[in-house]
């Protein structure tokens, strides 16, 4: 009897030591510890046996019992550690995965991508960035660009007055940063200001009455047209290929003298002729021209030591011929069905 409750206890701990999962472990406590399992059944041949040989079994029987019970603790133990280890593996989480109910992010408006992409051609040409007020006094706007009150080139920039205030206009231009620079930072000088405008505009598809520009500005000693002329053509070419040459036309700008009207060829026909162009092979981009020498003066440089070009991009429109927008006044609109595909 002794030996076979023995032999129970060797036959649980081998099996027991193959075990993987929680069920056999079930299965297998039933079988040897169960009310109608192996260890029970022994016990109750026991009651055949004489009282003295009965306490010595029954001395077996339990501390059998005992290891068959430390043994399934054991095993039980184990089999759970495993399984949480699989599982773990099994539900690996990536921590650095974006997570998946984040709040939709915004895209950059195509005008600020247009504008941030020419700030840093121009800074790296060594031109610095400047900001200039939207709501503009009129001298600045006007008058100190060579336009005094009652002048006709003022009809040229249909303007938003302000009313109670007859000296404060929303800016046409961003010309008047060309005078703020030179009173700000003396000269030499080389600036960009790109910004909004506002004109009363009668709006179309290629007229809005908000809209922008980026102007420049080079002033030192010997500045000539060439200068002019070889910086456009950087930026032309930056912005619609290398083969892209450039045409200056004169035009009446009072602040310059002379003045240009600026095209480049055009990037879809390469100058052959096409809708885009209205078929003459040339797109007007720019406004330009040397700095007339009173510009010059009311920024507080001497004309007759200084010279300077300055230009005037039409933002917006550049904006229009890189993405092939065909209305102006989608930019401005703020309807996501058209911001989200930029
Ligand atoms: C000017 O505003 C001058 N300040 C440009 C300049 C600067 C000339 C420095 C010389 C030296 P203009 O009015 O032509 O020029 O406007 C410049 C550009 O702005 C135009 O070529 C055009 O591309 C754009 N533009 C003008 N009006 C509108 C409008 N209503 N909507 C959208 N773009 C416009």
């Amino acid at each position: 009897m002794k030996d076979r409750l023995q032999q129970l206890k060797k036959e649980f701990a081998e099996i027991v030591d193959h075990v993987v999962d929680r069920e056999t472990l079930e299965e297998l406590k039933t079988q040897f510890l169960g009310r109608k399992g192996k260890l029970n059944g022994l016990m109750k041949e026991m009651a055949n046996l004489a009282d003295e040989e009965r306490k010595l079994v029954g001395a077996v029987a339990n501390e059998v019992k005992e290891a068959i019970e430390a043994a399934f603790g054991e095993a039980e133990c184990r089999v759970s550690k495993a399984s949480m280890a699989s599982s773990a593996a099994k539900e690996w989480i990536d921590v650095t995965e974006p997570a998946l109910h984040t709040r939709p992010r915004g895209t950059l408006h195509p005008v600020t991508r247009v504008q941030q992409d020419l700030e840093e051609l121009f800074t790296s040409m060594g031109f610095m960035v400047l900001d200039g007020p939207e709501l503009e006094s009129d001298f600045y706007n006007f008058t100190a660009l060579n336009i005094p009150p009652s002048h006709p080139a003022r009809d040229m920039q249909d303007t938003f007055y302000v009313d109670g205030r007859p000296d404060t206009v929303m800016r046409t231009q961003t010309s008047p940063v060309q005078i703020r620079g030179m009173r700000a930072y003396g000269v030499p000088l080389r600036l960009i200001a790109p910004g909004r405008v506002f004109r009363n505009e009668a709006t179309d598809v290629r007229h809005e009455h908000t809209f922008h520009q980026l102007e420049g500005l080079v002033v030192d000693k010997g500045i000539s047209m060439a200068h002019m002329k070889a910086v456009l053509e950087v930026v032309a070419q930056h912005l619609y290929g290398q083969d892209t040459k450039i045409r200056l036309r004169p035009k009446f700008y009072p602040f310059v003298e002379p003045g240009v009207n600026g095209e480049v060829t055009c990037y879809l026909c390469k100058g052959q002729g096409c809708r885009l162009c209205k078929h003459s092979g040339w797109l007007e981009i720019f406004g330009a021209g040397m700095v007339h020498p009173n510009v010059l003066k009311e920024g507080g440089v001497d004309p007759d030591v200084y010279s300077g070009f300055a230009f005037g991009f039409g933002l917006t429109r550049l904006v229009m011929l890189k993405y092939g927008i065909d209305d102006i006044r989608h930019l401005e609109s703020g309807d996501l069905r058209f911001l989200k595909q930029f």
